[in-house]
């Protein structure tokens, strides 16, 4: 099963270790043939290269748009060299066997990430070389192709081992990873042309991603794990410049991304904070500096914050830095970050700083993806946004100003915790914040009972949930949930309204005094 490689196709946009791999296969006698650009640079290095011109007998013409797409090039890569008709076919047309063959394409992906022109785009959409590629890997009995700079040196090893020839198993492994690339490549330009077109996820077709980092592991150290982007340029957690720290972990970047959507949430409207634990807040507040909103969204659950992820919607200064290195913090994501805060970020070299040059919009479109067994879930991102404008009253007392305004910081916060999500607030801060439990009655005594731990460690006379303002992101089914935050001395409710039993719970909630205000929207979360 082993197969020579005698004459080698180089065509690269990427020229990275272009030089050194043809000067090796110089070296071991192959002989190298090249498209245009690629033959220039091996040139320039005082390489003797073949143009493809010469090869088909047309020039490279309509701006390099037709190159390779000529039976004397995808006959020598296709021509099995074992079949007597194939074998005559090349006799009979004077087309030589191509053994080994270098591509990588057009950069479609980083032309899109550079947000460029749609034309532009289209004209970074390569035809000819991944013609070329899946050529190469359907012959993979006797073919060659490599689709990526770091794989020149495993293939230059494998030559050495083996004389001058790669075994059919390297050459099965070369088609595995160029078919990965082709695929990732056309689904790329899918999927930018589904955001060019705005399509909503059932017109999308194709869910796409590029391998960008190989994780140390997944959720847990048994389950290895990588990052793919799918080449959005948005702010966030796949795009953000990591300053220090180790390398993130896969919780980390899921945290990390929940945390910075969250806080993405308040804007430039004024300082905001959110503390991530296992992707779950367990402390949002906004306050009159970055400092104080980070040490009023550590106040809501102290315990659950040490070893959490904290995302700021302002520029990190240095007091917010010297405050948040007080206690353990696995990372820091941010805008920006000056550099004082940076100087007291350099003495903790383990923690982790990100900064994404902005904030996400949450307004923005996007999809979402969700695996399950045997198959993935897309869903348009969960851009539901509310104002004061769109509350309805459903009680007998109206809202305060100051209950409307926690009640839409509620809301908001509500949007980015696990259901069934409760969240109580008062004064700009989450004062309890229940997750993730199977009933709403249980999310709501849980907030309730970590407020209460939370005034006991403070020294508090009572749980900040006195007074306070409770949302709940989908209706409550009955009036218990309700009723536990009226006992733990929620004033006001917000909720999307529309259960069967909507006047009980509005009957419940004018007896207990309540003003309780319907979104007609709810922000399930799973
Ligand atoms: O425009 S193409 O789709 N038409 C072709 O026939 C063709 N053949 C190779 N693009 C084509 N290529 C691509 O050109 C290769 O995939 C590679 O990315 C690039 C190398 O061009 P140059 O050698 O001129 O830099």
């Amino acid at each position: 099963d082993l197969a020579p490689v005698r004459r080698a196709l180089l065509s690269v946009s990427d020229k990275t270790g272009l030089v050194d791999l043809g000067k090796a296969l110089a070296d071991k006698g192959v002989e190298l043939l090249s498209t245009g650009g690629t033959a220039k640079t091996l040139r320039e290095a005082g390489l003797s290269v073949k143009d493809v011109a010469e090869v088909t007998g047309f020039p490279e013409m309509m701006d390099g748009r037709v190159k390779t797409l000529h039976p004397a090039v995808h006959g020598g890569l296709l021509a099995l060299r074992d079949n007597d008709a194939h074998v005559k076919a090349m006799e009979d047309h004077d087309i030589a066997p191509i053994d080994l063959l270098v591509v990588n394409l057009y950069p479609f992906e980083a032309t899109v990430a550079a947000s460029a022109d749609y034309e532009t785009c289209v004209e970074n959409i390569d035809i000819g070389g991944p013609a070329m590629i899946r050529a190469a890997a359907k012959n993979h009995a006797f073919v060659n192709v490599v689709v990526d700079p770091e794989d020149y040196a495993a293939l230059l090893a494998e030559m050495d081992a083996m004389d001058g020839q790669t075994t059919y198993a390297f050459r099965q492994r070369l088609a595995q990873t160029a078919y990965a690339r082709t695929g990732a490549y056309d689904a790329a330009v899918s999927s930018w042309m589904a955001e060019a077109l705005d399509q909503p996820a059932p017109r999308r077709k194709v869910v796409a991603g590029t391998l960008a980092q190989t994780l140390r592991y997944g959720e847990n150290p048994h389950q290895s794990a990588a990052f793919y982007k799918d080449g959005s340029s948005r702010p966030g957690v796949a795009t953000a410049v990591q300053h220090q720290g180790k390398e993130l972990s896969y919780n980390n970047i899921n945290d990390t991304d929940a945390a910075f959507e969250l806080v993405s949430e308040f804007g430039t409207g004024g300082p905001a904070c959110a503390i991530i634990k296992h992707a779950n807040p367990c402390g949002v507040a906004t306050g009159a500096t970055l400092k104080d909103a980070y040490v009023r969204a550590f106040d809501c659950d102290r315990t659950s914050a040490f070893g959490g992820i904290i995302a700021l919607n302002g520029v990190l200064d240095g007091a917010t830095a010297e405050e948040i290195a007080g206690i353990f913090t696995e990372v820091v994501i941010a805008p920006d970050a000056d550099d004082d805060a940076r100087a007291v970020f350099a003495k903790k070299p383990n923690l982790r700083l990100l900064t994404t040059g902005g904030l996400a919009d949450p307004k923005a479109p996007g999809r979402m993806v969700k695996q399950v067994a045997g198959g993935f879930l897309l869903q348009d991102r969960d851009s539901g946004l509310i104002t004061a404008d769109n509350l309805q009253v459903m009680t007998k007392r109206q809202p305060s100003e100051q209950e409307i305004a926690d009640m839409l910081f509620a809301w908001k916060v509500g949007k980015h915790v696990k259901s069934n999500a409760i969240v109580y607030v008062k004064d700009g801060a989450t004062v309890g914040i229940g997750a993730g439990q199977m009933s709403r009655v249980d999310s709501a005594r849980i907030a309730a009972r970590k407020s209460q731990d939370m005034a006991e460690a403070l020294g508090l006379d009572a749980p900040l949930t006195q007074g306070s303002v409770v949302a709940s992101d989908a209706f409550f089914p009955f009036p218990d949930g309700l009723l536990t935050a009226a006992e733990a001395g929620a004033t006001a409710v917000i909720q999307p309204g529309g259960s069967m039993r909507d006047q009980d719970v509005i009957a419940a909630a004018d007896e207990a005094g309540l003003a309780m205000v319907f979104t007609g929207i709810r922000h399930f979360r799973h």
